[in-house]
């Protein structure tokens, strides 16, 4: 009785409520007055109750960093090159690809199947497994357009979730913090392997192998193909043969993000190594692509997500499956970004030149990571900072914490993710001995 009577004037209170926001809002009306909400609470707004979100862990750097009103400052959190010059760089190759699009009268914007442009997939698998690949020669490998790499791993996660049957997903710890998120809003469940050493800060091979060892047979595991997100440590090649024997023997489905290949050696091929060494033996994986960096489209959103199965029956069945995925979710994806880039990898001359281009970004990188190490030297910062030699790609894991971190921002106006990461592709000349007096500090100050 006492309950239902609570429950009822509850229920009154609500009612009341809302007959008094029905009479402001008429009187609003009515008198015509245009009442302009307050920006902390909006009456009457449906939202009203909606939290605000914390920024981006990654993204949310940049949002800082341009509100920073310093004339020198520096943003080493996001992933994106630049030159030595501090600025974003459009590859000459793009340029001169999207010139070719230009004049092409042929050209139109027609909406593109749902898995996206042909020849742009076809290439794409060609890039990842090389040309010469079984996989692709029997038909075994089906290639569909997404959304950049972060587009082609939520595509897969929820394909997996619909028609794997195994949900749970192990990812490395620590990964890029999108991982966790994506896969979890596809629809799986997200575990993690141990990976990274800090003590050495280097790869936790044994950790890795136990915890694969005693992951539930036919687990999802995600692998990053190269230049590990955010600690730069990679396995060796004789590594990844031990991991691949381990994972086939427990039949765990391996899933690739290669979204720096080229970006770890310089060359495309060397850093499809592990991948290929994988599908080499016949087994099944998924490969998901970025051109965000390789080619620096990372705002024209493009990517691919490809499949490799047993045979080309399954994979053209596993094809209709992902345009169920695709099709409800946006529809087609964009033709502009798939253009250039197929454009590029149908030429020889412009591939050949891209190649160029590439090994020119992961050179300036490999510079970025000597002078940073040797202006460290120079202010005799304590510490061994050799990892910032060893470590592979775009970023370095500096073992600074996240009061360093903060202190950094603060004080000499660097941005860098929280937990230690420096984009080495956002460093320049001029800025490497800002970004050394800021460490240095860091580490005086705050050890
Ligand atoms: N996978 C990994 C391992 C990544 O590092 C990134 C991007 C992506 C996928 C997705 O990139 P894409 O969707 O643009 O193709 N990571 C960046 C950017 C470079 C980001 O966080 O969005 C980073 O700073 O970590």
């Amino acid at each position: 009785m006492n309950h239902h009577h609570h429950h009822s004037a509850a229920a009154a209170d609500r009612r009341l409520n809302a007959l008094r926001r029905h009479l402001e809002a008429s009187s609003d009306i009515d008198s015509g007055l245009m009442i302009s909400p307050s920006p902390t609470s909006s009456p009457g707004s449906v939202f009203s109750h909606v939290v605000r979100a914390p920024e981006d862990p990654i993204l949310g750097v940049t949002v800082a960093y341009n509100k920073d009103p310093s004339p020198v400052k520096l943003n080493l959190g996001v992933g994106a090159y630049r030159t030595e010059e501090g600025k974003p760089l459009v590859l000459n190759v793009v340029k001169k690809a999207e010139r070719l699009l230009i004049n092409d009268s042929s050209r139109v914007k027609e909406y593109l199947p749902i898995v996206g442009l042909a020849d742009f997939n076809k290439l794409s698998a060609k890039l990842i497994f090389g040309a010469d690949s079984p996989a692709i020669k029997e038909n075994r490998v089906t290639t569909v357009q997404c959304l950049s790499g972060s587009g082609s791993l939520r595509v897969a996660g929820e394909f997996l979730a619909h028609h794997y049957h195994q949900c749970v997903i192990y990812i490395p710890q620590p990964t890029w913090g999108n991982h966790p998120k994506v896969f979890t809003l596809a629809g799986l469940s997200v575990k993690t392997y141990r990976y990274y050493d800090p003590t050495t800060r280097g790869l936790n091979f044994q950790g890795l192998l136990e915890d694969l060892g005693s992951a539930p047979s036919g687990a999802i595991v995600l692998l990053h193909a190269c230049a590990h997100n955010p600690t730069g440590v990679d396995p060796t090649i004789e590594q990844w043969e031990h991991i691949r024997k381990l994972m086939r023997s427990k039949a765990l489905l391996p899933f690739f993000d290669s979204a720096y290949q080229g970006f770890a050696s310089g060359s495309l091929d060397a850093d499809a190594q592990p991948v290929r060494l994988f599908v080499a033996d016949g087994g099944e994986c998924l490969v998901a692509q970025s051109y965000a960096k390789n080619l620096g489209l990372y705002g024209e959103r493009v990517g691919a997500l490809s499949i490799v199965l047993r045979s080309a029956d399954v994979a053209s069945r596993v094809e209709s499956q992902l345009k169920t995925v695709i099709r409800p979710m946006y529809s087609s994806p964009p033709i502009h970004g798939a253009s250039i880039v197929a454009t590029i990898l149908k030429d020889r001359n412009l591939f050949q030149e891209w190649t160029v281009e590439l090994k020119a970004m992961a050179d300036r990188i490999i510079r970025m990571r000597q002078q940073l190490f040797e202006a460290l030297r120079a202010r005799g910062t304590p510490g061994d900072w050799t990892h910032i030699l060893k470590q592979i790609g775009m970023f370095t894991f500096t073992g600074l914490n996240s009061e360093q971190v903060a202190f950094m921002t603060k004080e000499y106006h660097v941005y860098m993710t929280s937990d230690g990461r420096i984009s080495m592709a956002g460093l320049n000349t001029k800025m490497v001995p800002l970004l050394a007096d800021a460490i240095h500090a860091a580490v005086m100050r705050l050890r």
